[in-house]
């Protein structure tokens, strides 16, 4: 029987990354997002090199969306919670409260609704794997990203307490806690500002969607005995949110 992989998040970055790169292992792949002719370009490229894929146009955010997208699928062997963004860069004596609400909507409450749907199925058929995208911000708070590294704190908590809850259904929980991706992450967090989401990456050869995709594919094909808890993945370049060594 082919797996079914499902990833939230899936129209660009690490999660399109993901996709393709689970389509190559043989995975069915559910690929989410809000922008559709991204999802069906996705599509488009599966299907070209032979794999299936299944598009879902919501907004995680939802509630609703989230169950009357999810709710009709019948098996999900691997959950990729990868959906999320920062928004904004600054004090919090200055932050958008509408960014605020954006990245705890996406970040935590949209995993959490999806992971309820998804884990319930999970636990009626005994097995699954569900891997979350946390961040380096989920263990080392910076200046100016008190909401960000609040909600990838929360994506930590509940990753270590879900892989409790799910243990004796012989469901994994891994997390993988990534330092700097090139993405469309930056652009997002400076609300289109190209010039100043470029200044993230000076300097540094900062990973991939290709490389974090890597290192999931690695956790998906571990023997069932065995799991990944979490995994902090960074660019040479980087020792931690506090130390990068960019060269002039
Ligand atoms: P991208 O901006 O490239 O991708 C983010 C993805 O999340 C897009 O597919 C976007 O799809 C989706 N998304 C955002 N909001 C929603 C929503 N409300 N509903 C559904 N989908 C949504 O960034 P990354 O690939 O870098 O980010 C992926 C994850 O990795 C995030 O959780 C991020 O926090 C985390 N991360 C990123 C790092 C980095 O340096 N880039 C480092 C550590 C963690 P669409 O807009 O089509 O809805
Ligand atoms: C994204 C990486 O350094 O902006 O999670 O927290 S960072």
């Amino acid at each position: 029987m082919r797996k079914q992989a499902l990833i939230t998040g899936a129209t660009s970055g690490i999660g399109r990354a993901t996709a393709l790169r689970l389509a190559g292992l043989g995975y069915d792949i559910t690929a989410t997002g809000r922008r559709a002719e991204r999802l069906a370009e996705l599509k488009a490229g599966i299907e070209g090199s032979g794999g299936r894929c299944t598009t879902l146009l919501f907004d995680v955010r939802s509630e609703a969306e989230c169950r009357r997208h999810l709710g009709p699928l019948e098996r999900v062997d691997l959950l990729v919670n990868n959906a999320g963004l920062a928004a904004g860069l600054e004090h919090i004596d200055c932050g958008d409260t509408a960014d605020w609400d954006a990245m705890i909507d996406t970040n935590v409450k949209g995993l959490l609704y999806v992971t309820r749907i998804v884990s319930e199925k999970m636990v009626a058929a005994g097995a699954g794997h569900i891997v979350n995208i946390g961040s380096i911000a989920g263990t080392e708070p910076y200046e100016n990203g008190a909401v960000y590294c609040a909600s990838k704190h929360a994506v930590h908590a509940i990753s270590q307490a879900m892989r409790a809850d799910l243990l004796a259904s012989g469901i994994k929980v891994s997390e993988i806690r990534p330092g700097m991706v090139e993405t469309e992450f930056s652009l997002v967090r400076f609300h289109g500002d190209s010039a100043r989401a470029d200044k993230t990456y000076d300097g540094v050869t900062p990973l991939t969607g290709a490389d974090v995709a890597e290192a999931i594919a690695w956790i998906v094909q571990l023997p069932a005995h065995m799991n990944v808890n979490d995994i902090v993945l960074m660019p040479a370049q980087q020792a931690g949110a506090y130390y990068t060594h960019r060269k002039k």
